[in-house]
């Protein structure tokens, strides 16, 4: 007896600044169009994948930055695409610049289930780049400017016959992510990105962009049994190169479907959530192996400090 699920990650190419959410949203259903085809039950895009990537320049005006959030969700731009998925019966999982009612700006993901239900909200927990603007970079990554963390960390939910967790970007780069997740259970984490292949505080990094992303994907996915699907908004967006290389990556750490464009794409692969108990009871068993007891710093300590 196996739980396969048909997943399918749908990357974007770039979104510019005067493209409509319409727009996006047409885009967005072609690729959930594509997706049945080929009979997938979840879909997940990209992180801010209704918008430009706005954290790239400095703006004033807070009219101006608030035209970037969504106030609810669904709403008239994105209720096509909610519609038509719960009509073909597939699920999705969306990433969106997110103002609250009572004004909290969060870079969030929702995971909407096969009869259009949200199941579950995820709000970006690491915050990357900086808070001022810095005229010396070729362009800006102010993400700690216009988002505030969110307060529910890192959560998992029972859906499509599974327990599946979200992240969002540079939250893929931590290990404390995947071990959060995996100890609730994971079994598919879901993660959006945008990632500029230029690094300004250190440019040495940018031709190990491709190599790290998968890195990080690949080894969360192995130390916690977990299946992962990462998927990116690539390409040249508003003269700024981003990383494409969505990739859907199976317990073992193994990449099973992987983009080749910097474009709308769509690549597919059938996840057999049983195979997560390969690991969960064996190698990784962490009621049997892990050591807590030892990993208390971890909690206890934000930064590095070597002894004396
Ligand atoms: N969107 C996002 O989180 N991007 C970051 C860029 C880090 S450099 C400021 C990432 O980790 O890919």
């Amino acid at each position: 007896m196996t739980r396969e699920l048909v997943v399918g990650a749908a990357q974007l190419g770039p979104i510019a600044r005067a493209d409509s959410r319409e727009s996006v949203v047409e885009r967005l259903l072609a690729l959930l169009g594509q997706a049945h085809e080929q009979s997938c039950q979840l879909v997940v895009y990209p992180e801010l994948a209704l918008t430009t990537f706005f954290p790239r320049w400095h703006l004033e005006s807070q009219r101006e930055i608030d035209a970037f959030f969504e106030r609810e969700m669904p709403n008239e731009a994105t209720a096509p695409l909610f519609d038509e998925a719960k009509c073909l019966g597939i699920g999705f999982s969306l990433g969106y610049a997110e103002l609250t009612a009572d004004g909290h700006h969060y870079n969030t993901q929702i995971l909407v289930e096969r009869d259009g239900s949200v199941v579950g909200k995820f709000r970006k927990v690491h915050i990357p780049g900086h808070e001022e603007n810095e005229t010396w970079r070729k362009f800006q990554h102010l993400e700690r400017r216009y988002f505030e963390p969110g307060p529910e960390g890192f959560l998992t939910w029972r859906a499509f016959g599974g327990v599946v967790g979200m992240a969002i970007c540079n939250d893929r780069r931590w290990p404390e992510t995947y071990r959060v997740l995996g100890l609730r259970g994971a079994e598919l984490i879901l993660i959006g990105y945008n990632t500029p292949i230029h690094y300004a505080p250190d440019p040495s990094q940018d031709v190990l962009q491709g190599f790290h992303n998968h890195l990080v994907m690949q080894s969360g996915a192995y130390q916690n049994g977990t299946w992962v699907v990462g998927v990116a908004k690539g390409g040249e967006e508003e003269g700024v190169d981003s990383l494409a290389q969505s990739a859907i990556i199976a317990p073992s750490g193994r990449i099973v479907a992987e983009c080749r464009s910097a474009g709308d794409e769509l690549v597919v692969a059938r996840c057999d959530l049983d195979l997560c108990k390969n690991y969960k009871s064996t190698l990784f068993d962490f009621e049997r192996y892990r050591m807590p007891e030892y990993y208390k710093l971890i909690t206890e300590r934000r930064g590095a400090r070597a002894p004396e």
